[in-house]
């Protein structure tokens, strides 16, 4: 993983290896080995409407991994103190994507598929839907 850039200390765009051949390329993400947490959920996000946003929540404890596999869209990564977006534009970039940060996604292009690789099951109670109640348990 080729780190390319760091947006804070739990959350950072990475540049996968590619393995390209005359066939095309391929990615390979294996938990605990070039992702920073076991795997325990894969989950896309597809077929969106033009012009919806996502996301507008933080989780306490889970860690993602955020691929756009295809198409592009903005991430938008928010501490509690500083806002940083990301344009996620081609398979070969990931988006390491901590606990206790609230995100929103936007400007999906249409077909745009994003792939997210957690570290937990689903888990309503880990997510935080209210802006209020992140900032003030962020600055805890
Ligand atoms: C995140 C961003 C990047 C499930 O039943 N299982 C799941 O694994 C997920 C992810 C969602 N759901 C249900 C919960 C809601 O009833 O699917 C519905 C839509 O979920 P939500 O509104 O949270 O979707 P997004 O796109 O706003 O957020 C998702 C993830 O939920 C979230 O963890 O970080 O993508």
């Amino acid at each position: 993983m080729q780190l390319l850039e760091r947006l804070f200390d739990n959350c950072a765009l990475y540049r996968h290896p590619v393995i390209a051949d005359d066939r095309g390329s391929l990615v390979a993400l294996e938990g605990e080995r070039n992702l920073p947490f076991a795997i325990a959920r894969v989950y896309y996000l597809f077929g969106g409407a033009a012009g919806a946003d996502r996301g507008f929540h933080a989780h306490r404890q889970l860690q993602q991994w955020a691929v756009c596999v295809s198409g592009a869209c903005t991430i938008v990564v928010d501490d509690g103190r500083e806002r940083r977006e990301v344009r996620m534009d081609s398979a070969d970039k990931g988006l390491l994507i901590g606990n206790m940060l609230w995100r929103e996604m936007r400007d999906f292009t249409p077909g745009a598929v994003l792939m997210v690789l957690a570290s937990a099951p689903y888990d309503e109670a880990d997510y935080i839907r209210d802006y209020d109640t992140f900032l003030a348990e962020a600055r805890k």
